[in-house]
């Protein structure tokens, strides 16, 4: 990737999107503050309530919205099918804008099928990774066949923020399949993934339509966070254009805190869901989160029972000296199997102990001098060449590193490496390849092909798996017996 591309990049990690002052024309919006005045209103929304028009800033609200607004307590509520305006039903939308003012927004209304009780869907437990993986298939089975969009993806983040399509499910003559494709972390910037944790879901229904400012009184622009109207990023519009998506909504699959994955659906149509099939669907979704925290609990506690046993093991030996020459290498042995390591070095300020396929001293010294940098105990790479050009190249290609957490005193460190792997990724597209693009208003833009492209590794390790860091953590009391 050059500068230019680079900046783009960046550029897209700083583009404020729940502060765009804009929405998706396809309905409209009214932001009032506390007591029911208007604040702002999209630009357009006289064609949806024909008593209100840019005018209206700076009024009360109509008595009919006055009547919805004053039920508001903060949380959304979706009032369906409430308001006619001689053309079209409409939904009412209301959700909270900053701390102290509301966001109503005017939808068209779709007729509501019935549906299936949620909990009829999936089962009552994840036992085992066959289990996740047949529970995953499910989800995305039933919810394709449910909204009748083309292309049903789940789509899983890796630690790297890459991505994975580890399930889907195509109608026939379609978009395409992604299954298993890999696509780069810069596809979903960090504030666009932020915003997924605070929202259930985003619906993109159409990407051809224009989006429509909103007017206030002054230049304030109203945080449209949780508003389901909030005007799509140029670049994602362009993305989608480039994968011959028109219509597209994501669920977020979500632990306590963090994104784990999307369940995304696609259509080359624009096409639109009815409020209870959204609900419905989020109903689902959050029951399996709820099965996949469970699960994920669960596994990490039978880690965590399987690392203290260990630790209890070595404690014991530790405290009997005259075992100390076959300890280091039992200690070793055992940490190079729990991490599916080549080889392992231990630094302490008295000595250096490796194992195995282990970095050599100057390397060892790089990384140390670099973690003094960082704040964090942890740092892990499966390409050190690139992450931290070291000054000669080995063998080892992947690091898994932990200092101690005692600052004041020299500390000690535990180095877990692994040999560079040939291996190859299937991507969507070429990931460094953010193109010159032949629209003058955008003249680098998301790439044009989502074609699959094998890359061939040659100095990464395999990939580290996502409890490496949790383990390493685990370590910390062994460090403290050096
Ligand atoms: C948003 N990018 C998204 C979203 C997805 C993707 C799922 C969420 C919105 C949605 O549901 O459409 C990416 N979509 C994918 C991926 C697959 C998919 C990976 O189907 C794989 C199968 N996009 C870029 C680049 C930038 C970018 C280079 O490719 C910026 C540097 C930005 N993506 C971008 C932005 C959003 C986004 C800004 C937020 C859009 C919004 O919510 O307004």
């Amino acid at each position: 990737m050059n500068a230019e591309q680079r900046g783009f990049i960046a550029a897209c990690e700083r583009e404020q999107l729940h502060l765009s002052g804009a929405i998706q024309a396809y309905g409209a919006m009214i932001v009032a503050n506390k007591l029911g005045q208007i604040t702002h209103v999209s630009q357009q929304v006289n064609d949806f309530y024909p008593e209100l028009s840019t005018a209206s800033v700076g009024q009360g609200l109509p008595d009919v919205l006055w009547n919805l607004f004053r039920q508001f307590e903060g949380e959304t509520l979706w009032f369906a099918g409430e308001l006619t305006n001689g053309q079209q039903e409409l939904d009412v939308v209301l959700n909270p804008v900053g701390h102290d003012h509301v966001a109503m927004e005017l939808l068209p209304s779709y007729s509501a099928p019935n549906l299936r009780s949620a909990l009829s869907v999936l089962p009552n437990t994840i036992a085992n990774d066959d289990d996740l993986k047949q529970v995953r298939q499910t989800l995305v089975d039933y919810i394709a066949e449910l909204t009748g969009f083309e292309r049903t993806i789940y789509y899983h983040f890796l630690p790297s923020g890459d991505g994975e399509v580890l399930a889907e499910s195509c109608a026939r003559a379609s978009l395409g399949s992604y299954l298993q494709l890999r696509f780069p972390a810069s596809d979903i910037p960090q504030i666009a993934r932020a915003l997924y944790l605070k929202n259930p879901w985003r619906c993109i229904f159409d990407a051809k339509v224009e989006s429509v400012a909103l007017v206030g009184r002054d230049n304030s622009v109203p945080d449209l966070t949780h508003a389901v109207l909030r005007s799509v990023s140029p670049v994602h519009i362009h993305y989608m254009n480039n994968m011959g998506v028109r219509s597209s909504v994501s669920w977020s699959i979500a632990g306590k805190d963090d994104l784990l994955a999307l369940l995304s659906i696609h259509d080359r149509q624009a096409k639109q869901l009815p409020f209870n099939v959204l609900d419905h669907i989020n109903d689902i979704v959050e029951r399996y989160n709820f099965l996949l925290r469970e699960y994920r609990t669960q596994q990490r506690m039978n880690l965590h029972d399987r690392l203290q046993s260990q630790f209890q093991y070595f404690s014991e030996r530790f405290g009997n000296l005259s075992d100390a020459e076959n300890l280091w290498e039992e200690l070793a042995n055992w940490l190079m199997s729990e991490f599916n390591a080549d080889g392992v070095v231990l630094k302490t300020p008295l000595q250096q102990l490796s194992f195995g396929a282990a970095l050599e001293d100057h390397a060892i010294d790089t990384v140390v001098e670099f973690m003094k940098t960082r704040d964090d105990l942890v740092w892990i790479t499966d390409n050190l060449l690139e992450d931290l050009p070291v000054v000669e190249l080995s063998q080892v290609a992947g690091v898994a590193a932990l200092r101690s957490s005692n600052q004041a005193e020299p500390h000690a460190q535990l180095f877990l490496c692994r040999n560079a792997e040939l291996y190859q990724v299937a991507w969507g597209g070429r990931p460094d390849k953010p193109l010159e693009s032949d629209n003058p208003d955008m003249p680098i833009s998301p790439r044009r092909s989502f074609e699959k492209w094998i890359e061939t590794r040659y100095s990464f390790s395999s990939p580290w798996d996502e409890n490496t860091r949790i383990k390493l953590m685990k370590m910390r009391l062994l460090l403290n017996e050096f």
